[in-house]
């Protein structure tokens, strides 16, 4: 049976990553940080009693920013594959915590890369590294493969190009199995809830159901690359089932506005909505709002969208577009779930966890 040990375990990719590889028979730990409040919401669903028979899923305490438990973490588990998902993973937030962003987000990678490289049994074990199309930055061509030269924007961002090249000259200077995987924007219904497609959807239904009386916004004309978190971890695991390392974009080559996803999503909730106004001061009125609104709000058209500066970033990536022909000549890879459909998939888990 084939082990696999996953760094970032508990967060969006980690959780389905986990979930992927049981169903195909892998025995799956995962690392998981120390917290004051349990942090393994997206686990629950798979996780079984030790004392249990066939136990598969394991978790280990650990974090990227501790060296020595990275080395006793990999040391008893004996990973065939390792994937490196645990990151520092919003941009914005790598603004005000830089220093933090990059010991986890480029020292993390490189400490994994260490361990992997200095213990003996372990140089067969194939490494993964969860790259970003953020790291293309104010893009130098469109759409963005392999080939595209990187422009970071944030530290978010440049940390991850160090471990991108880390992980590349690993490959070249010890003969690891050391690959990244460069993904595109992926999401699903238990994405983060500061990244703006979740944000979004939770924003709206909680406005519809009269929670909520407005949703604040940054960018609404920067474009994103948008696919469904599903099919990007069956990439990564594609990546680590090649012969050869190698490094490869994964993206749906299809770019919405955010305007455009709000729009969307609004749709698939049934809200008429009307855009007003220029740049920062555009704003969405609501010409169908619903009961529950009215009576908590006492408003009969009300201003339900508007746009907050603070949300925009100090240095923005304003486009991104991924072009992932060699994942699809070589992987065999291809995104099975479309924008409309990600977005329906996105409404109705908000719409149903709210009604429970
Ligand atoms: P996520 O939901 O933010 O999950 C990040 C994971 O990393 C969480 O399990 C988090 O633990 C863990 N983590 C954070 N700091 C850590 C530390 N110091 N030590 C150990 N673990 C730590 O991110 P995601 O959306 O699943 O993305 C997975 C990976 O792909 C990330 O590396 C991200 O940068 C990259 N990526 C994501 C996308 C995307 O669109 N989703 C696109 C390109 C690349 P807690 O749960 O305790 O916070
Ligand atoms: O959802 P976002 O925060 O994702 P972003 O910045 O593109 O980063 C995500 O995707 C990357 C891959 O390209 C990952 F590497 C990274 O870890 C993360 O998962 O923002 C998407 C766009 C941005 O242009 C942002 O400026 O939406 C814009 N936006 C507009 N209003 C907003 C908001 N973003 C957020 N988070 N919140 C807003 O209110």
């Amino acid at each position: 049976m084939k082990r696999a040990l996953i760094f970032g375990i508990t967060g969006q990719d980690g959780a389905l990553l986990a979930e992927f590889l049981l169903n195909k028979g892998y025995d799956v730990h995962g690392v998981k940080r120390t917290s004051s409040s349990i942090n393994t919401a997206r686990l629950n669903h798979l996780y079984k009693d030790r004392h249990e028979a066939n136990v598969r899923f394991h978790l280990h305490y650990g974090d990227l920013t501790d060296p020595l438990r990275i080395f006793q973490i990999i040391d008893s588990v004996r990973p065939n594959e390792v994937y490196n998902l645990a990151a520092q993973s919003h941009v914005h937030i790598s603004f005000e915590m830089p220093d933090y962003t990059a010991n986890v987000d480029a020292l993390g990678a490189m400490r994994i890369l260490e361990v992997l490289r200095s213990h003996k049994s372990m140089v067969a074990t194939k490494f993964l590294q969860a790259g970003t199309s953020e790291m293309f930055g104010k893009v130098l061509e469109t759409p963005q493969n392999e080939l595209t030269p990187f422009n970071p924007q944030s530290p978010y961002a440049i940390s991850k190009v160090f471990a991108h090249y880390m992980t590349i000259n690993y490959r070249h200077a010890y003969g690891l199995f050391a690959a990244n995987s460069i993904c595109f924007n992926h999401e699903s219904p238990t994405r983060g809830e500061n990244f703006i497609t979740r944000k979004a959807v939770k924003g709206l239904v909680s406005i519809r159901n009269g929670g909520q009386k407005t949703l604040y916004i940054g960018n609404l004309d920067s474009k994103r690359d948008w696919g469904y978190a599903g099919d990007y971890v069956e990439a990564m695991w594609l990546i680590l089932q090649q012969k050869i390392p190698n490094d490869f974009v994964i993206a749906t080559g299809i770019q919405k506005t955010v305007k455009e996803l709000i729009i969307e999503i609004a749709s698939k909730l049934e809200m008429q909505i009307e855009w007003r106004g220029e740049g920062i001061s555009q704003y969405a009125e609501w010409l169908n709002p619903s009961q529950a609104y009215k009576n908590n709000w006492q408003v009969s058209r009300p201003t339900i969208i508007k746009v907050d500066p603070e949300y925009y970033r100090p240095a923005e990536v304003d486009s991104l577009l991924g072009d992932s022909s060699k994942a699809r000549e070589i992987l065999n890879w291809r995104p099975k779930v479309n924008f409309e459909k990600l977005v329906e998939i996105m409404c109705q888990a908000e719409v149903n966890k709210v009604n429970l």
